[in-house]
This record gives C-alpha cells, sequence and structure tokens, in this order.
C-alpha cells in the first residue's frame, strides 16, 4: 500500500548566501533560511528499518547548504526553484514544496520575515514493456494487453501515456521458455510524478488485476509489466539500480527485440544504457535479427 500523504520536512537550514538585486547584497551577503517539505512514500523504510529506503535528510540539508552557498542569483525565486529541482532529482521524492526566507532582505521599512514558496512535483520519461501469452477468461494476450494499457492511462501519477503497436513474438529464455505460447508484446512510454517502487507497485497492481500469478520465475504468463527506464539516459539522469526488487535498467532489455522492436515503434529516438555506454536502441535491432517479431495482425 503506498502512502502519498507522508512527508520529510527539514526547516531552519540556515546558510549565507550573495543572492539578491543590490550590489551591496551581492558583495556583503545575508543569511537565508529555508524549509523543505518533502513528499516520500515511507513504508518500506518504516517496516525495514534501512536507509537506503527512504531520503536521508543529512544529503538534502548538504544540497540545500551548496545552492544557497554557491552561484548567486538576483532572485529569491530562482534560489527556491534551484533548490527544487536538486531535492526532486532524488528517486524517492515525489514532491516537494520550498520555502527560503531572507529576513535581512532591504526591504525599507520594519517588517518580519521574506518567504518565497515554490511547489513542484516530479516529472521523469519512463519506459514500460507489456507482455503476455495466456488467455484469460477467454480474453487473448492482445485484448489483455489493450486492458492493461486502458489501466495505465488511468493510473495516477502517470501522464502522457503512448503505446507502441503489438507484437506477437517467439518466447526467448532457452530451456525456462521451452515449450510456451508465443508472446504478445507491447512498450508503453510515459512521464510519472511516482518515485520508482510506487510505480513498480501500480504495475504489480495492474498485473494482479488480470490474473497475474508468481508461482514459477519465467513462467507463461496472463500480463507481465516490466519497467525498463526511469529517466533519460542522454541526460545522465536515468536510474541506476541494483536493489534486486527493481533493477534498472532493465537487465535484458537490450539484448531482447520483443522490448525493442515496439520501443522504437513508440519511440523513433529510444535511447538505453547498456553499462557504461548510452545507444540508440535503432542501432541495437540489428544485433537481434534472429529473435522472431511480426506485427500483431488486424490491429488499428
Ligand atoms: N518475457 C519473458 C521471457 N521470455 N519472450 C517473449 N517473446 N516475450 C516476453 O515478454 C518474454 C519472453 C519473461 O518476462
Ligand atoms: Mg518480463
Ligand atoms: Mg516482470
Amino acid at each position: 500500500m503506498a502512502h502519498r500523504a507522508d512527508v520529510i520536512r527539514l526547516t531552519g537550514v540556515r546558510a549565507r548566501g550573495f543572492h539578491g538585486v543590490f550590489a551591496h547584497e551581492r558583495r556583503d551577503g545575508q543569511d537565508f533560511v529555508v524549509d523543505v517539505a518533502m513528499s516520500v512514500d515511507l513504508s518500506r523504510a518504516g517496516a525495514s528499518d534501512d536507509l537506503r529506503h527512504t531520503v536521508h535528510y543529512g544529503e538534502v540539508a548538504a544540497d540545500v547548504v551548496a545552492v544557497v552557498e554557491g552561484e548567486p542569483y538576483d532572485l529569491v525565486e530562482s534560489v527556491a526553484e534551484r533548490i527544487a529541482a536538486v531535492v526532486l532529482a532524488r528517486p524517492l521524492v515525489e514532491t516537494v514544496e520550498v520555502t527560503v526566507h531572507k529576513p535581512q532582505a532591504p526591504v525599507g521599512v520594519p517588517f518580519g520575515d521574506v518567504e518565497v514558496v515554490v511547489r513542484r512535483t516530479k516529472d521523469v520519461p519512463v519506459v514500460i514493456a507489456l507482455g503476455a501469452n495466456l488467455e484469460r477468461d477467454g480474453e487473448a494476450p492482445g485484448g489483455t494487453l489493450r486492458q492493461a494499457v486502458r489501466h495505465l492511462h488511468r493510473t495516477r501519477g502517470l501522464r502522457a501515456v503512448r503505446v507502441s503497436r503489438l507484437y506477437v513474438t517467439a518466447p526467448v529464455g532457452g530451456d525456462l521458455v521451452e515449450g510456451q505460447p508465443d508472446y504478445v508484446n507491447a512498450v508503453a512510454v510515459a512521464r510519472t510524478s511516482l518515485a520508482p517502487a510506487s510505480l513498480l507497485a501500480r504495475l504489480h497492481r495492474i498485473e494482479a488485476d488480470h490474473g497475474r500469478t508468481r508461482e514459477v520465475r519465467w513462467g507463461a504468463r496472463t500480463l507481465d509489466l516490466d519497467l525498463v527506464q526511469y529517466g533519460d539516459p542522454r541526460h545522465d539522469n536515468d536510474l541506476r539500480s541494483t536493489d534486486p526488487e527493481l533493477l534498472l535498467p532493465h537487465p535484458r532489455a537490450h539484448e531482447r527485440a520483443f522490448v525493442l522492436v515496439p520501443w522504437l515503434d513508440v519511440d523513433p529516438e529510444a535511447t538505453l544504457r547498456t553499462g557504461d555506454d548510452v545507444t540508440a536502441v535503432a542501432d541495437l535491432i540489428p544485433l537481434l535479427q534472429d529473435q522472431a517479431v511480426h506485427e500483431l495482425e488486424g490491429q488499428r
């Protein structure tokens, strides 16, 4: 169960900065005081007692101080915006509210405080691979995939969902998939405000709603939704994760035509990280010519 209302609040972080429109502000500097409220699903950390499952407030405080002490801006707004961007870049933070106080501002009359508040929400490109090779309640795999796509469109925290055509593909995986029926595969690209684990939980929920069971690893399935990429490797902001629950980028996507061909169909610019290399999907596909992938007939 996800807890969108969970918050980590860090207040009163004080540092000296040289932001301001006036020459004396740029020369002499003054104190800035910053509050940060981050929405983070804390249920996993609360259960595991593991720092890796939450956001380290000490690191956030150091990020705040680095921005305040760093490059001077004319406007408090710019300082707040910069802090919000740095905090939101942490994978677990879904939304952030940043308040920057400037208690010694040159206001010209007696005053209490100046505060600038910005609220920002994460907006990350993601790639989701869909697959199915078992009927469910008389529904063929292609029908299940279309239903799953409708679910993705309705999922809170996912927007701009676009989906490839459907492809019929031979099972890949050697002995483990020997004798399984052909798969139907597709790829969806979208933008998300969700942290990676929250998004994965939503995908698992959609799988379960379509009769997915997990008795056998690599067993035939009514629906499989895999998170392939979170972020954009072209901007070096894609998430690399060795968490066994959430391996990113997907460790086998680069060698699977049933992922790459639909991905290229929905995004001609598709780009994937393999180790330290960032490669165009269009350049990887020719290397996989022995894998059978055909458009499903009778769509559109
Ligand atoms: N999924 C697997 C294993 N093998 N082969 C094809 N063609 N399509 C799949 O989606 C697929 C597979 C495990 O998830
Ligand atoms: Mg899979
Ligand atoms: Mg899977």
